[in-house]
């Protein structure tokens, strides 16, 4: 069945071409993350502005592509609650009535001293009713010390106007670093 679904989403792929809505590898971004967000304990903050519990800046030690990935470094001791990265919000264009949209997002990431089940990405999807709920799925992402690759393809509701990338981390464990790199979002 699942070889099935994977024909016939190439199949939908070569008649309606994916609508790239953002991509980013780091490479020219300015160095505050413009856009880029941070929040715990119900205070949010952009990106950079934080020091405890976690330190976010572009990060030139190993990167995936080119010279600049994103690093979100765990940093205090007392850190128990979750953390949240977030992007700025993508937005979609309209939707005309009843079509059926599906969002691809691509990212790479490496993961050091958090434990397994413990970090999760979750975008969350945005439109006009609502401030915004994480209807799409949670994908978990394993401890690794190599770039590894995330693919996610979820169908849009009708009414999506946005979508925000939102990484989640519920360990208390510090130190620990997530980075992340080549972000891509597309409509499908
Ligand atoms: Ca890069």
């Amino acid at each position: 069945m699942k070889h099935c679904l994977a024909v016939l989403l190439l199949a939908a792929g070569a008649v309606n071409a994916a609508e790239l809505l953002t991509e980013q590898d780091f490479e020219s971004v300015a160095p505050y993350l413009p856009g880029w967000g941070a929040g715990y304990k119900q205070t949010y903050k952009p990106a950079t502005a934080w020091k405890i519990p976690f330190l976010i800046a572009l990060d030139e030690s190993d990167a995936h592509s080119g010279a600049k990935a994103v690093k979100i470094a765990y940093v205090a001791e007392a850190a128990s609650g979750e953390k949240i990265f977030h992007s700025p919000g993508i937005a979609f264009p309209e939707a005309s009535a009843g079509e059926a949209r599906r969002v691809r997002i691509r990212f790479y990431y490496r993961l050091t001293g958090i434990p397994a089940g413990a970090l999760y990405f979750s975008p969350m999807e945005i439109n006009g009713q609502t401030k915004g709920k994480r209807i799409l799925s949670k994908i978990p992402l394993n401890p690794t010390e190599e770039w590894s690759p995330v693919e996610y393809v979820g169908k849009l509701n009708a009414g999506a106007g946005q979508v925000q990338l939102i990484w989640a981390n519920t360990s208390d464990k510090v130190p620990g670093a997530l980075w992340i790199d080549d972000v891509s979002v597309e409509l499908l």
